[in-house]
């Protein structure tokens, strides 16, 4: 007799699919976690990485109990206490810091380690308790901020085609973005637009495996896309293909637009961007006569200094030819904005206004003014910029540090506190794919293990050991989900019994047929909001900052490029021996010519470096990178590399052009032997 059961979840990491699973549970332990077959979008199929979900969830060094530091902050030295010890010294530090400095030296520090509303990063774990205490404002701007206020000045949301929509598209331009690593779901609706005759092309600075299985590869220089879009509808306006009747109808600012586009003849562009003027040409030709032409591009286009620039000139291709008309075409950044769900930001329990402190810029921003520093959900020694810096930031002494975390990261070897966290199947959530057009149910399947407690848990416990009063820091999480899910007219029975639902919108789903959600309704080919905030009023060309460095001026010579790995997710899961096998460890790309004038031999172990700091990897010798670039994935745990740095050792703190994004792709590197 069987005595197993099914429960249905949703992969809780910070990738646009948000795979629908299915766990088998057989005595309490989860025997399977598989694909689900009947989700719309995601089929059945998970990752390289999350085929591991399981065996991850017991791993060795998977942390089980409360720890309190015994070693100098940063040694990795623990004991272990209980949740009593741990929360009454936590309660006792934060009333302390709360009586003596205020709130706002509390920096709740939450990152995307999950994408849960309830338990994660848009969701209500932690920010009840944070108001109630007046904690400083956490802006989470780390990932596609800039890209998102690109989008908003010219659509007046980062909302764009639902991805399914793909399938209808002829031409194809997967522009900054590596489907098949990073979100590659999508695939098989670009198969299925092919099949029916579409065009694809990668624009991408490194040859990825998506760009191997394009029709056409565009290596461009880095940070240079907005010159591109601006030359691609400069061949339109020569083919006259400009939607005359879509343009006068449903954009602002068209004139001095095409003033600006004048300034983009394909030879200077080819100029700028690196690439061939006639294939330039060609693709303009092609996008000029093909309708419809569905853009994807996602967070990578935008981790530059002209970041926010270059999205908002590609969103406004389709306001040219009119795409945004049909289904398949327009374009593809985020769905997060289709998303109905809105947690509600209780303003209403903060003692006083408070400060606001931006996750990007956490070495500048962890000063004296800060006392307790809260991790949650995040990694940021290995995930933000300027890792040196971080590091003598979280040594300070007077720091009360504590970590939320499932393992022992880097940064967990800087808490005072550590506080075992419970993983996907072991709580409840509800998510939305960034990718997809699909809401989410996460049961929980199984008991956490050792005394991992789940966010919200540990927040309701901690709470109540501060004595506070405040009912709504006591929801549970099902009543947390259907706070949710209420106003929005979502039934929990239905979501819960399916495992998704998807949102309430046509099939297929175009954007904006009722207009755009600007300030004059129209697609903004000219903002006025860009020009208050100090932007170009134009849509236009930003260069990034390794982009718009002459050669002379150059501090180094080669521009690094920071990608996702195949691998990992961010950080999370680069201590699984089996992934970080199959990752072959910490690599650099680096072009034959760079490699020749610098003497390197292929497999062997070069420093990456310049004045931020430097990280150990074994020289890849390709031409998947065009000369004068460099490319290291992301993800790497300092402390399992030669070197004990990652990549972003090396990396800038320093503001993208909109929404103070982080500027991971545009950075001055040079490589030496070891
Ligand atoms: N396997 C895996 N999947 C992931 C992640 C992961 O770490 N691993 N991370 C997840 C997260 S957090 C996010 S935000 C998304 C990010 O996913 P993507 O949006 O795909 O982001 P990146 O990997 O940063 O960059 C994508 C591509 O952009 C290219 N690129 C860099 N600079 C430029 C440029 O100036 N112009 C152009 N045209 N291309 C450029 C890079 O070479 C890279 O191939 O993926 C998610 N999915
Ligand atoms: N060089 C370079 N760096 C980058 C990027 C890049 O392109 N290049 N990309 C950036 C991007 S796009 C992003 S989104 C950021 C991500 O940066 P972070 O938000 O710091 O994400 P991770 O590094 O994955 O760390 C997440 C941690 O959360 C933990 N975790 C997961 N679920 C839970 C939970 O439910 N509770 C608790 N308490 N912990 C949990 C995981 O174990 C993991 O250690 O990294 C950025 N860093
Ligand atoms: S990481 Fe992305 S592709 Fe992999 S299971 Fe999660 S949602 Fe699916
Ligand atoms: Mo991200």
């Amino acid at each position: 007799m069987d005595s197993s059961l099914t429960v249905l979840g949703a992969c809780p990491l910070d990738c646009p699919d948000t795979c629908s699973w299915v766990v088998t549970v057989r005595d309490g332990e989860a025997v399977s976690l598989r694909g689900n077959r009947e989700h719309p979008y995601t089929r059945g199929a998970l990752c390289v990485k999350v085929n591991r979900y399981l065996e991850h969830t017991r791993a060795a060094d998977r942390l089980l109990y409360p720890l309190r530091r015994t070693g100098p902050k940063g040694s990795g030295r623990f004991e272990r206490i209980t949740w009593d010890e741990a929360l009454s010294e936590i309660a006792e530090r934060l009333t302390a810091i709360v009586a003596e400095h205020g709130g706002e030296a509390i920096w709740p520090y939450q990152g995307t380690g999950t994408l849960g509303y309830v338990q994660g990063e848009t969701g209500e774990a932690g920010r009840r308790l944070w108001n109630v205490l007046g904690a400083s404002r956490h802006d989470l701007n780390i990932c596609s901020r800039a890209g998102n206020d690109g989008l908003r000045y010219v659509y007046g949301t980062p909302g764009g085609m639902d991805p399914e929509t793909f399938a209808l598209s002829r031409l194809i331009l997967l522009w900054g973005t590596n489907t098949l690593t990073s979100g590659h779901h999508l695939w098989k609706f670009v198969q299925d637009a092919r099949a029916a005759g579409a065009y694809v092309v990668a624009i991408d600075p490194i040859r990825t495996r998506t760009a191997d299985q394009a029709d056409e590869h565009l290596p461009i220089r880095p940070g240079t896309d907005a010159a591109l879009a601006l030359g691609l509808l400069h061949v339109v306006l020569e083919e006259g293909a400009e939607d005359r009747d879509y343009i006068e109808r449903h954009t602002l600012g068209w004139e001095e637009f095409a003033a600006e586009i004048a300034k983009y003849p394909v030879e200077r562009v080819a100029e700028i961007t690196g690439l061939p003027a006639d294939r330039i040409r060609a693709l303009g030709v092609r996008l000029a006569h093909t309708r419809p032409t569905g853009i994807r591009a996602t967070m990578g286009i935008q981790r530059h200094e002209g970041g926010g620039a270059a999205m908002r000139a590609i969103a406004c291709i389709p306001g040219v030819t009119g795409d945004w008309r049909y289904p398949g075409g327009g374009v593809a950044y985020s769905t997060s904005a289709h998303v109905p769900l809105r947690a509600d930001t209780r303003e209403d329990l903060l003692p006083h206004p408070v400060r606001t402190l931006t996750m990007t810029r956490l070495a500048d921003g962890l000063d004296e003014s800060v006392k307790c520093l809260w991790v949650y959900a995040a990694n940021p020694l290995g995930s933000t910029s300027d890792q040196n810096r971080i590091r003598a930031a979280l040594s300070r002494d007077d720091l009360f540090t504590v970590v939320m975390e499932q393992f022992p990261t880097d940064t967990v070897d800087y808490a005072d506190i550590v506080l075992p966290s419970t993983m996907q199947t072991e709580h409840l959530d509800v998510h939305a794919g960034y990718g997809h057009m699909y809401l989410m149910w996460n049961e929980p399947a199984v008991e956490p293990p050792g005394e991992c407690l789940s966010t919200t848990e540990t927040f309701r416990r901690l709470a109540r050991q501060m004595g506070l009063t405040e009912p709504s820091l006591y929801d549970t999480d099902l009543e947390i989900a259907e706070q949710l899910l209420g106003p929005a007219g979502i039934s929990l029975e239905e979501i819960r019994k399916q495992g998704w639902v998807r949102l309430g919108v046509a099939d297929p789903f175009v954007p904006f047929t009722e207009g755009f959600p600007t300030p004059s309704g129209r697609l903004e080919f000219v903002s006025e909001r860009a020009g208050a905030a100090g932007l170009p009023r134009v849509a236009g060309y930003t260069p990034s900052l390794t982009a718009r460095t002459a050669p002379s001026d150059r501090p180094h010579p080669l521009t690094l490029v920071t990608p996702a790995s195949h691998t990992f997710l961010n950080t999370t899961f680069a201590n699984n021996p089996e992934l970080l096998r199959r990752s072959k460890g910490p690599r650099v790309l680096v072009n034959p010519a760079d490699a020749e004038s610098r003497g390197l031999t292929d497999g062997q172990p070069v420093r990456v470096f310049n004045a931020n700091g430097e990280f150990t990897a074994d020289v890849e010798i390709s031409d998947r990178v065009a000369p004068g670039v460099v490319a290291a994935p992301k993800g790497h745990w300092p402390k399992l590399s030669a070197g004990g740095a990652n990549p972003n050792a090396v990396v800038d703190e320093r503001d993208a052009d909109m929404g103070r994004g982080a500027v991971y792709h545009d950075n001055f590197v040079d490589v030496a032997p070891l």
